[in-house]
């Protein structure tokens, strides 16, 4: 098993280069569309593309993957929202532990039983803690996964929380609103965690514009993700790329 996608978002940390993640969801694009965001993901040096979603209702996630991994060599990197989301197709998956919520299955029950399977696909696993923060509305991830987002003006509840991650040995923290939230994560959250953990710090969920992209990377955020504002507009990630990559 490698560490290159780690070690890759490890450099990028120390160099105190920000990166842009976008999100594919296996449901959402057809082919067609699929190769379009591909495309304009390698036109605009895309740093990471993330593949995934709290519901997945169809099986065309290896297919996706195939798909993206023929056409460029940007780090595919699985965002599973359920442990049969993976495909050894991938580069990476970010095995996430939901430590936001205090639901045992998210936290460690679907691990167990996953674990042979996540090891024989022989991806390189990213341990994750991954805290789902109030975006102003129900997101579908908090309804599947059962647990109460951190409340959006707990600074101290997320900072507490990303500590708690590391300190168990989390390797990433993903701070994320969920899939089209209302709300992006403030970014006085995002600086009170990168405050108190040395952990590359991803962030997503309900990010539009270029400019929250740029406020989120300056309060801390070293990845940023978008999926749904893509996948309503691709022309977004030409100004969201320019946007993130002027920083470095
Ligand atoms: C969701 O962080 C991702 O888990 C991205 O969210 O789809 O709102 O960009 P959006």
């Amino acid at each position: 098993m490698s560490n290159q996608v780690y070690q890759n978002i490890l450099d990028k940390k120390t160099k105190q280069q920000k990166a842009f993640a976008v999100l594919i969801d296996p449901d959402k694009l057809d082919v067609v569309n699929l190769q379009k965001t591909i495309d304009l993901a390698v036109q605009f040096k895309i740093d990471f593309i993330f593949v995934g979603g709290s519901l997945v209702v169809t099986d065309t996630l290896d297919q996706v993957v195939a798909q993206i991994k023929k056409a460029c060599s940007i780090p595919v990197v699985l965002f599973p929202g359920s442990p049969d989301q993976i495909t050894p197709k991938a580069d990476a998956l970010l095995y996430l532990s939901l430590i936001s919520g205090r639901n045992p299955e998210l936290l460690i029950g679907q691990h167990v039983i996953s674990a042979p399977f996540v090891k024989q696909s022989g991806l390189e696993i990213i341990p994750v803690g991954y805290m789902l923060i109030d975006g102003g509305s129900p997101t579908t991830v908090s309804y599947i996964s059962n647990t109460n987002p951190i409340p959006a003006n707990k600074n101290d509840i997320a900072a507490c929380t990303a500590m708690a991650g590391e300190m168990l040995g989390l390797k990433v923290i993903y701070m994320d609103a969920g899939s089209g939230a209302k709300n992006a994560i403030p970014s006085s959250m995002i600086q009170q965690v990168a405050k108190h953990v040395k952990a590359p710090i991803i962030v997503g969920g309900g990010i539009t514009t270029p400019e929250k992209a740029i406020e989120n990377c300056k309060a801390g955020a070293d990845i940023i993700v978008i999926g749904n504002a893509i996948e309503k507009d691709p022309a977004l990630i030409q100004k969201i790329a320019d946007a993130i990559h002027s920083l470095n």
